[in-house]
């Protein structure tokens, strides 16, 4: 099934005009006269060690908690940053940058600057793009959750807000997390606490994804959310929904988990089962924030064996996505530990990611790309 995965980027960098991602075409001259087409220094980058048609993604660091840290725009200005996220990935994720609280300030106003510089950057760097997100509980401005606006009103912002964002990059967006986080731990749709949804009843969810689709008929529109690795009350009631909403007609074309997963707990083993119970319902699915954190030791430094932990859950995440037909798109929630949000939100954890602060390498990076090699050669 590989040859449909490869299709379906294939159709996206044709219409993109873009190099497309495969171990042949290159979007980095410089580095790769000296990486030989077929040499190892190629191979030695996630993208190009992955089976074609299979996307390797980040997180762009910027915005949310970077805002608050004491060193300036990640994407802006760290010039080594950039360089790993143009040479080791083929899709970028906007951390922030895309949010409502960062892409839509005012009623009336939009702040595309930095969503556009990411988008500009991928298709210079043969990358594909993951729109996240559209309706969401959190990261809303003040102008809106705190607006006294009628039902209808309401309804308007959305619309509009889904109509101009999708618009404005449509054809350049591959996936939409159209629907974030929409259910909590327990499979209760978030009555109180999402905006649209307690306002507008839960009809707002489909509503979206037909906006959204309207806006964008190419992209592929995805429920996303943490915490549903396995199958447990939160995604069985994704399940339910999702076979409710495709019989009713309403373009919803994926779901995705973020695996913000946690050595404390095990692995979830049956995520590979998971992901293929939406895949016979005919969606795509995806692993779209994968980190794996861990309780650092009093010294900060964390042993061998806890480096190899880690490295065994980004492999089993990776294996589980390759393991299922129309899982294509695999995404860590940034690549260095340098900016990520883990210690912001968990006080004592941390080195969640491939990479350490000064961007050394960690067996989990080795782990990914080994097991992609392995796939592509498989
Ligand atoms: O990584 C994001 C961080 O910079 C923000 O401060 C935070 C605010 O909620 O959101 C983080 O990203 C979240 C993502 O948008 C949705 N899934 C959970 C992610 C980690 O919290």
């Amino acid at each position: 099934m590989r040859s449909i995965r490869f299709a379906t980027v294939a159709l996206a960098a044709a219409a993109l005009s873009l190099p497309l991602v495969t171990g042949v075409a290159t979007a980095d001259p410089a580095a790769d006269q000296q990486a030989a087409p077929h040499s190892n220094a190629r191979f030695d980058r996630l993208r190009w060690a992955a089976p074609e048609g299979f996307v390797v993604g980040t997180a762009v660091a910027g915005g949310g908690h970077h805002l608050s840290q004491d060193y300036p725009d990640p994407f802006t200005y760290d010039a080594e940053y950039r360089k790993i996220l143009g040479r080791q990935f083929s899709s970028v994720s906007p951390e922030n940058q895309m949010k409502w609280d960062s892409i839509h300030p005012e009623k009336d106003r939009y702040d595309f600057g930095q969503a556009d510089a990411i988008v500009e950057f991928a298709e210079k760097h043969g990358q594909v793009v993951r729109g996240h997100t559209l309706l969401w509980h959190s990261q809303n401005p003040a102008w809106l959750t705190q607006g006294n606006f009628s039902k209808a009103e309401l309804r308007e912002i959305l619309r509009e807000h889904i109509a101009t964002v999708v618009g404005r990059y449509a054809g350049r967006i591959q996936q939409w997390d159209v629907a974030n986080e929409i259910f909590d731990d327990q499979g209760k749709l978030r009555t109180t606490d999402n905006i649209w949804i307690r306002e507008l009843g839960p009809g707002i969810v489909a509503d979206a994804f037909r906006w959204a689709h309207e806006a964008d008929p190419k992209a592929k529109l995805f429920f996303n959310d943490y915490n549903v690795e396995s199958v447990n009350a939160k995604s069985n009631s994704y399940y339910t929904l999702v076979q409710q909403l495709l019989a009713q007609g309403v373009p919803v074309h994926g779901f995705s988990v973020q695996a913000h997963l946690s050595t404390r707990y095990g692995f979830p083993g049956d995520l590979e089962n998971n992901l293929r119970r939406f895949d016979a319902l005919g969606l795509e699915t995806a692993v779209t924030e994968l980190d794996v954190r861990m309780d650092l030791p009093e010294s900060g430094v964390p042993t061998a064996e806890m480096e190899r932990k880690q490295a065994d859950y980004y492999q089993r995440a990776l294996s589980a996505c390759l393991a299922v037909d129309g899982c294509n798109s695999f995404t860590i929630w940034g690549f260095t530990d340098k900016y990520s949000w883990v210690p912001v939100f968990f006080e004592g954890e941390g080195f969640a990611n491939v990479m350490t602060d000064d961007y050394t390498r960690k067996p989990a990076f080795y782990a990914l790309r080994d097991t992609l090699k392995a796939a592509r050669q498989g």
